[in-house]
């Protein structure tokens, strides 16, 4: 009978965020709400993600359709998609997106305590072949109660109080952490419910993954190039591990956290920062890997204390099971003793 008691005791992830701010007896619920907005978001771009190939078929997202009129891509759907919810939730101030050039700064009658940062559609260029996409967030309070400015979405990330993905690929798979651990959702569409399918989510102390474009070897530094050799080619008598690398950086951290490992977006001479951006990329996922028990590092420190200067500056990125990153910490920390 546990079984049966399994299947009519559903966890929706809206039961599961009220149970958490139940342990906050201050909570006035805002959280609550606000979460619950970011939730109805994913399900409205899961849809359209999931319809985006019949769509070009019929002529829709990203064609032009029946009527001739140009339809929105994705990614700038996703985005009003976002900002309309966040907005209308009436618990932002700050809102900084991906897609938009300027932070948003939410009218004083709509606004609340929190900032959210959020990349909408991370990975849209690999819509088309169907590969794995998502959508990123994180959520900080603002300083204190003075008039929003970007100081207040400038934040080290390990002052974010949630963070989170939605992965649409073949399921929907919403990954959050409040900053108590991390549990996974998986979208039931007969309910159109989130149900806690992946409860209490740790990543494996070690892996036998690594995860990084290969196609820039030739712009690494000293201490990537070595890392990425040891793992082809181990010289303590271990195997080689796998590379895995799918470009979808939602695809690419998710089977990082479920299967262990790491996954690499380091400097190049080409671009000394990386690719992936800091607010909504990085942090997010960097607070994720820790709270999994897990571990992330920019190539000079833990990514969670980076004080980004600019709302869409990047970082290099080395994340995903702890000891693996350890690895590429004491490579990077010989470099500098040179
Ligand atoms: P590259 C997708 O465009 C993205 O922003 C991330 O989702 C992904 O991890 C990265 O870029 C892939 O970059 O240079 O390897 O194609």
């Amino acid at each position: 009978h546990s079984a049966d008691a399994h299947r009519t005791d559903l966890m929706t992830i809206t039961r599961f965020v009220l149970n958490e701010q139940s342990k906050h007896p201050e909570s006035r619920g805002d959280f609550s709400i606000l979460l619950s907005h970011i939730v109805l978001g994913c399900k409205f771009v899961c849809t359209a993600v999931n319809k985006a190939g019949l769509a070009k078929l019929l002529g829709l997202a990203g064609e032009t359709n029946v009527q001739g009129e140009d339809q929105k891509k994705l990614d700038v759907l996703s985005n009003e998609v976002f900002i309309k919810a966040l907005v209308s939730s009436g618990r932002t101030c700050i809102l900084v997106s991906e897609e938009d050039e300027e932070a948003t700064f939410v009218e004083p009658a709509k606004r609340g305590k929190y900032c959210v940062v959020f990349d909408p559609l991370d990975g849209s260029s690999n819509i088309d072949c169907g590969v794995s996409i998502g959508t990123i967030f994180g959520i900080y309070m603002i300083k204190d109660g003075h008039e929003p400015t970007l100081d207040d979405v400038l934040q080290p990330g390990k002052n974010m109080l949630a963070a989170g993905y939605c992965m649409y690929g073949s399921s929907c798979t919403l990954v959050l952490s409040t900053g108590s651990g991390v549990n996974g959702f998986t979208l039931d569409p007969s309910l159109g419910e989130f149900i806690l399918t992946h409860p209490d989510i740790k990543i494996p102390k070690k892996g036998k993954i690594y995860s990084v474009n290969e196609g820039n070897a030739k712009n690494w530094d000293g201490p990537t190039t070595k890392y990425v050799q040891n793992c082809k080619y181990p010289t303590d008598g271990s195997s080689p591990k796998s590379l895995r690398y799918i470009g979808s950086m939602v695809a690419d951290v998710h089977r990082t956290l479920l299967y262990g490992g790491i996954f690499l977006y380091p400097a190049d001479k080409k671009s000394p920062n990386g690719k992936l951006r800091v607010l909504y990329e990085v942090f997010p996922m960097s607070f994720l890997m820790e709270q999994a028990g897990g571990q992330s590092f920019t190539g000079k420190q833990r990514a969670l204390d980076l004080v980004p200067k600019k709302i869409h500056e990047r970082a290099p990125i080395f994340l995903g099971s702890y000891d693996d990153v350890e690895e590429i910490k004491k490579l990077y920390a010989t470099e500098e003793q040179k």
